[in-house]
């Protein structure tokens, strides 16, 4: 057994250390005309001015009409189903990170777990009727490092059975299919803006609604249920996102577009080398005709020289601190593996997935000698 990784041991200095993401930060020098902005009108949260700017710019980028700012993706998800009344049971899967899950527990929903398909990761439509009963309500599907879940797939059995859709876009910032945003699928969408994502505001998060009406209702409850001073129409959180944070949001923006360029650069340089080694498994890219480059997944599989777990070690000896995004399943957490959909009978490719997977490190500041270096650590060399 290993032991257990400490969870928040962020390096205060990297020093020669490659961590698997760090944020894309704009120039500090850039961003204190906007300080300057908030220091002066002393507005610093509620909705002001910055707050607006940002969800009509993120509108504009992602090319989507209705978008809701939050504090983090996890408030996000946890409001997006209280916004559509989902109660009883949620298909979903084990494979991601646990705040999918853990926003359902918080509704007091009933996660089902239903296994992924071995070639995205993400859930699998054909798995998903066998597990719809009088209680089903919903479908949580996340599209798992930015690749497209079948949205087609999913929406008919949706349709058929009468269940809201509610995508954890959380990796998926960007991400287009069909030339048209992928957060445009199901009855919402949820984004995460949390320092390790591709786009980041420090913390944040936004829903994607489809119409305006859904995204006042989100608004309200986001603000506690305050619909004006004296009027409060449902039990809300507080969900705001912070003038520093979204007037962050506004400045990182204008250098999205590089970002992305240098990913699908060490996307490309990782491709090409590692496909040729024995044992190593990439994920193939989905159907996205924009993809974010969000992780590099690869899959150890039993023909490569070295177990997943010695190979990670192995990097962590060089100070390569690749992650083992998603292990352990979130259904073999605690609070989840007592439920009969957990049992991991139920749930064979997530399981192998689990077992074989090895996030390695991209992020726009990753040189290529970086890349490099972790390329030759997977060689051997
Ligand atoms: N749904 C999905 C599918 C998600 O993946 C997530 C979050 C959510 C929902 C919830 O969204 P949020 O509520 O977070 O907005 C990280 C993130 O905390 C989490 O946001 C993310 N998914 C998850 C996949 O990864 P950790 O515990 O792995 O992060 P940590 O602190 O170990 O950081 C990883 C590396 O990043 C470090 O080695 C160094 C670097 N780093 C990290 C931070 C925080 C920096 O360089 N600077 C930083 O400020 O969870």
């Amino acid at each position: 057994m290993n032991a257990p990784e400490p969870l928040h041991a962020v390096p205060l200095q990297i020093d020669e250390r490659i961590p698997v993401t760090q944020p894309h930060l704009a120039p500090l020098a850039e961003f204190m005309p906007y300080l300057e902005k908030i220091w002066s009108s002393k507005i610093l949260t509620n909705g002001g001015p910055f707050h607006q700017q940002l969800e009509q710019a993120l509108c504009d980028y992602l090319g989507v009409e209705h978008l809701a700012l939050f504090t983090n993706g996890t408030l996000a998800l946890v409001t997006a189903l209280q916004a559509l009344r989902i109660t009883g049971e949620v298909i979903t899967t084990p494979y991601s990170f646990v705040a999918t899950s853990h926003s359902l527990l918080w509704n007091g929903i009933k996660p089902v777990f239903v296994d992924v398909d071995p070639d995205t990761l993400n859930l699998d439509p054909a798995r998903i009727e066998a597990a719809i009963t009088p209680q089903t309500t919903a479908i949580m599907p996340v599209h798992c490092y930015g690749r497209p879940c079948d949205v087609d797939g999913i929406q008919r059995i949706a349709d058929n059975y009468n269940l809201k859709v509610i995508y954890d876009a959380a990796h998926a910032f960007g991400v287009e299919t069909r030339d048209r945003s992928i957060l445009r699928h199901g009855d919402l969408s949820v984004l995460s803006f949390h320092a390790t994502k591709v786009f980041n505001t420090f913390e944040g998060g936004a829903i994607i609604c489809p119409d305006a009406k859904t995204k006042q209702r989100v608004d309200h409850l986001k603000n506690f249920g305050f619909v004006d001073e004296v009027t409060v129409v449902a039990p809300g959180i507080n969900g705001k996102m912070s003038e520093i944070n979204a007037a962050f949001g506004l400045l990182q923006l204008k250098h999205i577009d590089a970002a992305l360029a240098r990913r699908a650069d060490i996307t490309a340089m990782y491709r090409e080398q590692l496909s040729r080694v024995p044992g190593i498994r990439c994920l193939q890219p989905g159907d996205e005709t924009r993809a974010n480059h969000a992780y590099f997944p690869t899959l150890v599989e039993a023909d490569y020289p070295l177990t997943r777990d010695a190979l990670f070690q192995k990097f962590r000896d060089r100070e390569v601190l690749v992650r083992r995004y998603f292990y352990p399943l979130i259904s073999d957490f605690p609070m989840y593996r007592g439920l009969p959909s957990a049992h991991r009978d139920n749930l064979p490719v997530a399981a192998d997935a689990a077992r074989k997977v090895l996030c390695l490190p991209i992020y726009p500041a990753l040189a290529d000698s970086d890349v490099q270096r972790v390329i030759d650590i997977v060689t051997g060399d």
